[in-house]
């Protein structure tokens, strides 16, 4: 029989606030993809999954077979249906997902972008327990012409659909281009009313990490060498929230273990927090898993767990009708919970 707090946890309804697309594929939607594109038996998927400890440079080998699979609408659309099912079977009731509109020889970013929001649309009518947006990705990676056209993209598709498209994310490997090169184009999407979840201090380059929160944001993703005088400025400033990824950071060898990681410094600080899966098929976990790890690493109490789902929603870019809808279905829960 399975323990009482890992049922509390799989029945607690769940926030997600990062979560990248091709980062999320199971096994299951991997078969599914290498289906569509072969139209044979599957391709094994090892390659896809980072079973132990590794780095950076390692985790970002793993999206490249994610990207050869969806390289068409079909397939984006496919991706995207099983990612927010697999979040559903979860109890996430709200996860904003995230992704890089890509170009292939088969695909616009138009489609792309197209792809997933209509992917996500048509999931409203068969899934109405799940609420899903959308955060446009800009790839530190890509040319900054590439990245300018990301942040159009974002401005165009949030006047279009302004229920789904909510905000812009800075993703891809930390150690690429600066932060500097992108400033304009996020201070833009800014101006236009998109909200900035950002990657920032996945390596511990403190001058970069200090001009990013000058700069300024709703969220900031990871946060992992915050240290110091910037500490400080993050603490201080408690209207940006940290979203951690405690097993992405523990398998790409940033933090040595679970209670090294830095989600208890500013937990305990009474900063708000969230409890994020980051790439939960690369890195084969789920946000109840990460729950779990957080409360048997942290001593957390199902209490303290209702709070921090209560808190990822009042930092999530839901609008205010929105909120009390997912806030109804956490206290109709923790009425029920009770006995836990
Ligand atoms: C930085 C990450 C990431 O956009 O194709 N991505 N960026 N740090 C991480 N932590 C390990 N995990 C994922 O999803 C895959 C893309 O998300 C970003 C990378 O740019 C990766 O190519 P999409 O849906």
């Amino acid at each position: 029989m399975k323990p009482n707090k890992e049922i509390f946890i799989e029945q607690l309804p769940k926030v997600e606030l990062h979560a990248h697309i091709n980062g999320s594929l199971s096994n299951e939607t991997l078969c599914k993809l290498s289906q569509l594109k072969y139209g044979t038996d599957a391709k094994h998927t090892e390659k896809y999954h980072l079973l132990t400890k590794m780095d950076l440079i390692d985790a970002f080998e793993k999206f490249k077979y994610a990207h050869e699979l969806t390289d068409t609408p079909e397939a984006v659309a496919l991706a995207t249906e099983c990612v927010i099912r697999d979040f559903s079977d979860d109890n996430v009731v709200y996860v904003e997902l995230r992704s890089t509109p890509r170009s292939t020889m088969k695909m616009t970013k138009d489609e792309y972008i197209m792809a997933v929001i209509d992917t996500i649309l048509k999931m409203k009518s068969q899934l109405p327990s799940i609420l899903v947006k959308l955060i446009v990705s800009i790839n530190r990676r890509e040319s900054i012409e590439s990245a300018e056209e990301n942040g159009s993209l974002a401005s165009k598709y949030a006047k279009l659909h302004p229920n789904i498209v909510c905000g812009v994310d800075l993703s891809g490997d930390p150690a690429s281009k600066k932060f500097s090169d992108f400033e304009p184009i996020l201070a833009k999407a800014r101006e236009t009313g998109l909200k900035l979840a950002l990657h920032c201090g996945e390596i511990d380059d403190q001058d970069e990490i200090s001009a990013m929160l000058k700069f300024g944001m709703h969220r900031l993703g990871h946060g992992t060498f915050i240290k110091g005088e910037n500490e400080e400025i993050l603490l201080k400033n408690n209207e940006i929230a940290l979203e951690c990824c405690l097993t992405s950071n523990l398998l790409c060898g940033v933090v040595p273990t679970y209670s090294d990681h830095h989600f208890w410094r500013f937990y305990k600080n009474g900063h708000p927090v969230v409890i994020c899966t980051d790439d939960f098929g690369v890195f084969s976990t789920s946000l109840s898993k990460e729950l779990q790890i957080a409360s048997d690493t942290f001593n957390l109490s199902s209490d303290d767990l209702i709070k921090l789902s209560r808190g990822a929603i009042d930092c999530s870019f839901a609008s205010d009708d929105e909120k009390p809808i997912v806030h109804g279905k956490i206290d109709s829960f923790a009425k029920d919970a009770i006995g836990f």
